[in-house]
């Protein structure tokens, strides 16, 4: 299995996130993906290939013209004004506020186009995200070429960001850039399974109303874990899209069994859709020690899980999401992608 590698990642480095009220080191750090680097140097699974460019194109079928534009200029405005170190917002457009005007302000902005206060936007937010989306391009274009699977190694994840919004440590929705993209070239129906301990608000949310596009996810219970607004298992879909949005929600601490018996559900959902391209979320921060996370799976579940999603048989691309347990990961991913090549 060929792999790309987006390995201008490095240049999204936050040193700290807020957790309770505090600053805390940030979990989504770029060591991360210096584990899984070297994992998968050391797995011999196939090359590892550099991203190439694709232009801003693919990127804007999916999210809004204003957020890119604001994504892109984003920290130099923020230095611009004194700040010093990573971005956060402070204030959002909650229930009974205008969100369909844009502010001059750079503070009101932030809050404008983002979730949360736990994404630090740095001096490489964009170039980082820019690049993680062009890798996800090259990884669908070997499957498209007719390889049976590809996986891309990039950070920051996508996973949570919506078509105009930050969060959740995503800023650009590389699941919905590639699903957009293969559907652009010429595919009619594209899955894509999230894995990942949380739901993927932001992909479930941008494909909702949509039959091209089948999310399914497995996640935390949102009545306790992050993103606490998205990801209950009535939520499956609305207009044209009523019946091809799946959500399979578990309490924290799940077995799994119970992890398992909702990953062949969600693949029978898929079965009977017949998507012509499998794209897989691929969050590791599903393991027993993850630092923020609350499922239990082993690294042979790990294994596992890539055997299962083997037998499918779809052409798979795999993209690399959460996973905190920075030196585990590579270990996992590995384990997830060696059971698919078996
Ligand atoms: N300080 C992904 O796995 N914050 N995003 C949790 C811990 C949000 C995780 C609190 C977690 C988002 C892609
Ligand atoms: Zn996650």
């Amino acid at each position: 299995m060929k792999s790309i590698y987006n390995h201008h990642h490095v240049v999204h480095a936050a040193t700290h996130e807020f957790f309770r009220g505090k600053l805390v080191p940030a979990f989504e750090t770029p060591a991360r993906a210096d584990y899984v680097l070297k994992a998968l140097q050391a797995s011999n699974l196939g090359e590892i290939l550099p991203p190439t460019d694709h232009g801003l194109a693919p990127i804007a079928r999916v999210h809004g013209e204003a957020y890119l534009r604001f994504l892109q200029g984003a920290y130099a405005e923020w230095r611009a004004l004194g700040g010093e170190g990573d971005a956060f917002p402070a204030v959002w457009p909650v229930k009974g506020l205008r969100n369909d005007v844009e502010p001059k302000s750079f503070a009101a902005r932030m809050g404008l186009y983002s979730m949360d206060s736990g994404t630090p936007l740095t001096a490489g937010s964009w170039d980082a995200a820019y690049w993680g989306a062009q890798a996800c391009l090259d990884g669908l274009d070997i499957v498209l070429r007719g390889e049976r699977s590809a996986y891309v190694l990039t950070r920051p994840p996508g996973h949570h960001a919506g078509a105009d919004f930050f969060g959740g440590y995503c800023f650009v929705n590389n699941a919905a850039v590639a699903a957009q993209a293969a559907l652009d070239s010429g595919l009619k129906r594209v899955a894509i399974l999230d894995v990942d301990f949380h739901h993927g608000n932001g992909t479930q949310a941008i494909f909702y109303d949509r039959a091209d596009v089948f999310y399914a996810s497995i996640h935390g219970d949102p009545m306790t874990e992050y993103p606490f607004f998205l990801g209950h298992a009535d939520e499956t879909g609305a207009g044209e899209g009523v019946g091809f949005n799946a959500n399979y929600p578990l309490p924290a601490g799940a077995p799994n069994a119970d992890w398992f018996a909702c990953l062949d559900a969600a693949l029978a959902r898929l079965r009977d859709y017949a998507p012509e391209l499998l794209i897989v979320s691929l969050g590791v921060d599903t393991y027993e020690d993850d630092p923020i996370s609350h499922f239990h799976l082993q690294p042979p579940d790990f294994e596992r899980m890539g055997q299962v999603l083997a037998a499918f048989g779809a052409p798979t691309l795999f993209l690399q999401e959460g996973g905190y347990a920075t030196e585990a990961i590579g270990h996992n991913v590995v384990a997830v992608l060696r059971g698919f090549q078996e």
